[in-house]
C-alpha cells in the first residue's frame, strides 16, 4: 500500500488546528470569517469562537453555524459564551486552553475578527509550523509582503514607532510584536501563559517564547479594513496614546526583566 510523505514520517503528520475567535459585537462578520477560516483549512481544522455575552447576539450567528456545520459527530465550530467576564487576553487564554484540553488541538491560531486579518492568511501561519518547523508564529505587516492598509496615517506611524521600540530593546528577529494574528504549537501555551490586558500580551508572548528557546518566525499578512461593526480600540490620538504607554511599559519591562 502506497504511503504519501505526511503518513510516512511521523514528525510531518498535521496536527489537528483550532483557530480561537475572540468576539464582541462582531454578528456582520463571525459567519464569514468561520466559513473563510474553515474553506481555506490544509489540516484537520475547527474554530472556536469565545464570545463574551454580545448583545448584537454573535453568539447566535455561531450556534446557527453549530447545527448546520458539526455534522455526523465532527466538531467544526464550537463556542464558549462568557456571561461575566470580558478582555480579549483572557478570552484567547481561555480559548487555547479549551481547544487544547478539550478538544486535542496540537497548534492553535488566532485572530481579530473583523476580517482585518484575511482567513486565506491562515494556512500560510500554520504552514511555517507544520513544514519549516515554527513552534510560534505571527502574522506580520511589517515583513516584505505584508502591509497595513486598514489604518490611517497616525495609526500606522504609532505602531512604526511602538515596533521599533520593540525591535531596538527586545530584539530585531520580530517586526510586527503587536501582530495578535498568531499561530502556535501547543507545546508553547503548555508552557507560557498570555499577559496583560489588551494588545501587549502579544508583545510578552512572542519575546518570552523566544526566551524559553522555541522557534518564533514571522509571514507576511495585509491587514485590510474593518466593514462591518464598530472597533473596540478608539480611533483618536488619546486612545492610542493610551494604548500605546501599555505596549512601551511592557517592553521596558521585558527589557530590563528576564521573565
Ligand atoms: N471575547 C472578547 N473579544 C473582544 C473583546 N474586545 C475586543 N474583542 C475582539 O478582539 C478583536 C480585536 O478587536 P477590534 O475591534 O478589531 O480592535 P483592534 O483590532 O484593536 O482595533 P482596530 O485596529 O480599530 O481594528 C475582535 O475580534 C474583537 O471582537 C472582549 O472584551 N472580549
Ligand atoms: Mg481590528
Amino acid at each position: 500500500m502506497d504511503e504519501s510523505p505526511m503518513q510516512a514520517n511521523p514528525a510531518h503528520a498535521a496536527p489537528m488546528v483550532c483557530t480561537v475567535l475572540p468576539t464582541y459585537n462582531e454578528g456582520d462578520n463571525i459567519e464569514p470569517l468561520i466559513r473563510g477560516v474553515l474553506a481555506h483549512a490544509l489540516t484537520p481544522h475547527m474554530v472556536l469562537v469565545v464570545d463574551d455575552d454580545s448583545p448584537d447576539g454573535t453568539w447566535q450567528v455561531v450556534e446557527r453555524l453549530m447545527g448546520e456545520l458539526n455534522r455526523g459527530g465532527e466538531v467544526r465550530v464550537a463556542l464558549l459564551r462568557r456571561r461575566h467576564e470580558r478582555g480579549l487576553t483572557s478570552a484567547i487564554q481561555r480559548g487555547i486552553d479549551t481547544a487544547i484540553h478539550t478538544f486535542g488541538a496540537g497548534i492553535v491560531t488566532w485572530m481579530d475578527c473583523d476580517l482585518s486579518m484575511p482567513p486565506a492568511s491562515v494556512p500560510d501561519l500554520v504552514r511555517a509550523i507544520v513544514e519549516d518547523g515554527a513552534d510560534l508564529v505571527a502574522g506580520s505587516r511589517w515583513v516584505p509582503g505584508g502591509a497595513d492598509i486598514a489604518h490611517g496615517l497616525m495609526a500606522r506611524s504609532l505602531s512604526w514607532i511602538i515596533n521599533r521600540f520593540a525591535m531596538l530593546l527586545l530584539g530585531a528577529q520580530v517586526h510586527d510584536y503587536t501582530s495578535g494574528f498568531i499561530s502556535g504549537r501547543a507545546a508553547v501555551f503548555e508552557r507560557i501563559r498570555l499577559r496583560g490586558d489588551y494588545g501587549e500580551y502579544c508583545i510578552d508572548l512572542l519575546v518570552r517564547a523566544r526566551r524559553a528557546g522555541f522557534a518564533v518566525s514571522e509571514v507576511a499578512y495585509v491587514c485590510v479594513p474593518r466593514t462591518a461593526g464598530d472597533s473596540k480600540t478608539g480611533a483618536n490620538l488619546w486612545d492610542y496614546l493610551v494604548k500605546g504607554r501599555k505596549y512601551a511599559a511592557t517592553i521596558l519591562r521585558l527589557a530590563v526583566q528576564r521573565y
